[in-house]
């Protein structure tokens, strides 16, 4: 099970970018090679530096010179200069090519702070406005479409020509006070869409063009202009559009093909984003779950980045559905988990008996006989791994003339699986999903008719072919794209899961937004082909980064109506209005997990589905300061060095209040029940940002055996800004649970006004 589990992943999420990675070969040619000195041992590494005593005042030339003084020497045997790049904002330090001995000597010199050597991460709509409830009235109307509003997207690149990228409805770029960014690699073409693009790779010079895919639809979720009829290969057709149509995007490509996404390059493109200006960075890119925040680049790069006003989103990750698999956990980070809408293309297998399967395919020509029945195949049968993913050298050797053949996504993605059986002659196939994939289906633009089941189907499909075999049939009946499938939302089996290693007192991931079968830009064809169906324009895409971008837009709306809005404010806006039901009937009926159909943990939702227009007016704020992170930093037991490459200034924990996570003035709670602790207090305080006098009653749902007691239990406001504190104890009720019940428990402090609701998720563990 191990082993379907981290395949299945790879293909299900990230299927299509795998798939072009293969395709590659006339853009390759324009990346840069990799260094090779001769020095084997020869390595590129982050170096914290102390901050130079005129920092402030020196030019980039002076600052780059400053750095350069810690090196040996300026260039290598090869010519290629040791310094990759300076950084000001992200980071106090450079980048560099050293060897370990190299590194001996900089490590004894003054102002040496520390090093740690490159890492590589990994990259991991039509509908979903409309389906999150943003329309022009309460939601764009009231934030102009994030208007003005500048999107750092930090991927893969992005293809400036493609329709969602039309800049007819956007008034003018932003302003040179605002905006410093430019656009100047020759051939790439920007407007008033897309005002910057630049890629870094290695320090040097590349194109920004996306190749793979996954750059551009990320960049249309959070900010794709209006399309019509978009639309893939005919279906889920309608207006496209990002959460953010009318915000700007700036493109910042640090993830290349077969080379993944460098640290030096994204500190180089979170510093380039905070020079430029840009208000929401918006980073699809992955990172281990039991990294420290230092060792993250995504969590190091995005405390830059509050500091600089600007909102860090950051996908979970797509390593669930295990609990504790959550990446960029930190508490500066928005994580985002993935959920799937109600829509779903359908495609149903039928067998000889008559019994039906759900299934997904987005390639549904019209031609197809929904009701002839085919000879049904399993090349798997033999007990092959190469037969049962239906592997091209296996698939050769058979005859499927006429078949409707059954592929397990073991070591290829559906495209690839596909066009190994059409060339033995099958008319079509069924893709099983794993127990792993619980209920999740994709919707893949496959090359030949396809129904892609899930797990439970699996198990009654293979169990009928075993007993029919040899006069098993079946058919394939494409029912087109079809909305009000339930439950919905519900958590996509691949989303990562808390509670994360790093956060005991808060919950993460933070909130969940679409991330299954998502349609948004696409650089390049896909489908069968060739053949008049095949688009080039759009494309289905799952996984955590397709979620996260939906959240930028959002908090791109956010800051739109509230100029004035720390990232903590904005993130707390997020959190406190998001919906844990997914039913209109009750707030128990808990959004469902995938994996199971059955409810999903607190540590699988977070605070639940992202709720947009209720963002924009949250009522009340937890605002949380930077010294209070860098107070956290220093409970967490950092060292001076540790907490220097975080904030990267004169700020040590002597001089700081040292916090516990459960401390933060974070807007959810985790706290920990054992047999000797039967009683907890924590604190939080609220600032009035909705109407000036406003007064709220509580309403606590509390965690099964626990009382939780407010005091005090009214937050009365009566001037904007006010902030007032109030503190919760925990206490167990009765004695410590049996062994073998649920020990994570769900529940929650509703601030209810009458104007404003505002909810604080809460998850008790009996530890
Ligand atoms: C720089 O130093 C490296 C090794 O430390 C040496 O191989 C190289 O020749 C030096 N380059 C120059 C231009 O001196
Ligand atoms: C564009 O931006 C880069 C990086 O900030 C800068 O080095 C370059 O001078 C700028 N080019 C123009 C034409 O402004
Ligand atoms: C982190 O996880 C990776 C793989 O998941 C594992 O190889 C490594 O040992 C873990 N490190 C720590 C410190 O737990
Ligand atoms: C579709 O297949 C069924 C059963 O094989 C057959 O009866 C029917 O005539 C076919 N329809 C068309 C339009 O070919
Ligand atoms: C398959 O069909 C043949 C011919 O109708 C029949 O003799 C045989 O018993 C069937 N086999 C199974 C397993 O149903
Ligand atoms: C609760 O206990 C878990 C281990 O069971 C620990 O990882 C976590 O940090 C604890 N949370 C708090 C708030 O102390
Ligand atoms: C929560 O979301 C569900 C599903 O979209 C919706 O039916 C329900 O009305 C929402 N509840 C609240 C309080 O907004
Ligand atoms: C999931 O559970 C719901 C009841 O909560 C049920 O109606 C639905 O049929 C189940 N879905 C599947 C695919 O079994
Ligand atoms: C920490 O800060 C205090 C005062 O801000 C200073 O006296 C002390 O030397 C600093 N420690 C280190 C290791 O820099
Ligand atoms: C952190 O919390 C623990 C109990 O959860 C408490 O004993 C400790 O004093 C707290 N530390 C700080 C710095 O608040
Ligand atoms: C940006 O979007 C990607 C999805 O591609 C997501 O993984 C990432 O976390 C987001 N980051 C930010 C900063 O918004």
């Amino acid at each position: 099970m191990k082993l379907h589990y981290s395949v299945a992943i790879v293909f299900f999420v990230s299927g299509q970018l795998l798939l072009l990675l293969h395709y590659l070969p006339t853009t390759s040619a324009q990346l840069l090679p990799i260094v090779h000195d001769h020095a084997d041992d020869m390595q590129i590494y982050i170096i914290d530096v102390e901050r130079h005593q005129h920092h402030d005042l020196l030019s980039d030339e002076d600052l780059e010179s400053w750095h350069a003084s810690f090196l040996p020497n300026s260039t290598l045997d090869s010519g290629a200069p040791r310094l990759l790049y300076s950084y000001r904002h992200v980071l106090s330090g450079f980048s560099a090519r050293l060897t370990p001995g190299e590194l001996e000597t900089i490590k004894s010199k003054p102002g040496f702070v520390a090093a740690q050597p490159s890492q590589r991460h990994h990259v991991e709509t039509t509908y979903t406005p409309g389906y999150l409830g943003v329309t022009g009235k309460n939601g764009w109307g009231a934030t102009m479409m994030g208007e003005g509003i500048i999107i750092g997207v930090i991927d893969t690149g992005v293809k400036p020509t493609h329709p969602s990228f039309d800049d007819s409805m956007i008034p003018s770029t932003p302003p040179k006070s605002r905006w410093k960014g430019n656009c100047t690699y020759k051939g790439f073409p920007c407007n008033k869409k897309i005002i910057g693009a630049k890629a870094l790779q290695y320090g040097g010079r590349t194109s920004p063009l996306d190749t793979e895919g996954h750059g551009t639809h990320v960049a249309s979720i959070a900010a794709g202009s209006f399309v019509k009829n978009a639309n893939v290969l005919g279906t889920a057709s309608g207006v496209a559009s990002g959460m953010a149509p009318m915000a700007h995007l700036s493109i910042y490509k640090v993830c290349f093909p077969n080379e993944g996404c460098h640290s030096p390059d994204i500190y180089a493109a979170i510093e380039q984003a905070i020079k430029d200006g840009v208000d929401v960075i918006n980073m699809s890119i992955g990172g281990k779950f039991n990294a420290t925040f230092y060792e993250d680049a995504v969590s190091r790069g995005s405390m830059a980045a509050i500091q600089n006003n600007i909102i860090p989103v950051a996908s979970a990750g797509n390593y669930g559905a295990d609990p504790i698999t959550l990446c960029h956990s930190a508490p500066w980070v928005l994580a985002v988990g993935a959920s799937t809408t109600d829509r779903r293309i359908v495609s149903i297998v039928e067998l000889g008996d008559g019994r039906t399967f759900l299934g997904e395919s987005a390639y549904q020509p019209t031609t197809w006989n929904s009701s002839t029945l085919f000879p049904l195949e399993y090349p798997g049968s033999n007990g092959n791994v190469n037969s049962r993913g239906c592997a091209a050298g296996e698939m050769a050797k058979l005859n499927l003339k006429g078949k409707i053949v059954i592929c397990e996504p073991e070591l290829v993605d559906n495209a690839k699986m596909g066009e190994a059986i059409y060339k033995a002659g099958a008319e079509g196939m069924i893709v099983l999903g794993f127990s792993t994939q619980g209920y999740t289906t994709d919707s893949f633009p496959d090359v030949l008719p396809t129904s892609s089941v899930n797990f439970k189907a699996r198990m009654a499909i293979l169990y009928y072919y075993h007993t029919n075999k040899p006069n098993a049939t079946a058919a394939i009946r494409f029912d087109g794209t079809q909305f009000g499938h339930m439950p919905s939302p519900a958590v996509a089996y691949f989303s990562s899961r808390g509670p994360s290693r790093m956060n005991g007192g808060l919950i993460k991931p933070d909130v969940l937004a679409p991330g299954v079968n998502i349609l948004a830009a696409w650089p390049k064809d896909v489908g069968p082909n060739p053949s008049p169906l095949a688009t080039h324009t759009f494309n289905f895409n799952s996984g955590t980064s397709m979620a996260a971008p939906h959240v930028s837009g959002i908090a791109a709306l956010v800051r739109k109506k509230h100029l004035g809005w720390t990232p903590s404010e904005i993130i707390s806006a997020i959190i406190t209005t998001a919906n844990n039901s997914w039913t209109a009937r009750s707030p128990d009926d808990i959004i469902i997990d995938e994996i199971s159909n059955d409810t999903a943990g607190i540590f699988t939702t977070g605070a639940g589905m992202v709720n947009p227009v209720k963002a924009l007016d949250p009522g009340l704020v937890f605002k949380i300061t930077v010294d209070s992170y860098i107070g956290y930093l220093c409970g967490l037991g950092y060292t001076y060095s540790e907490v220097f490459q975080m904030v990267g200034q004169k700020k040590n924990c002597s001089g700081v209040i040292h916090l516990n996570s459960t401390d933060l003035n974070y807007p959810s709670i985790a706290v920990n029940l054992t047999r000797t602790v039967t009683s907890q207090k924590v604190t939080r305080t609220a600032k009035n940002v909705g109407n000036a006098r406003e007064e709220y009653i509580p309403k606590i749902v509390q965690p099964a055996g626990v009382d939780i007691f407010l005091s005090p239990n009214r937050l009365k406001f009566t001037r904007m800004d006010q902030e007032i504190s109030y503190e919760m104890r925990f206490d167990m009720r009765g004695s410590y649970p049996s062994q073998g019940s649920d020990m994570i428990r769900r529940g929650k402090i509703v601030w209810d006004s009458g104007k404003h609701v505002v909810t604080t998720p809460i998850a008790l563990t009996f530890a």
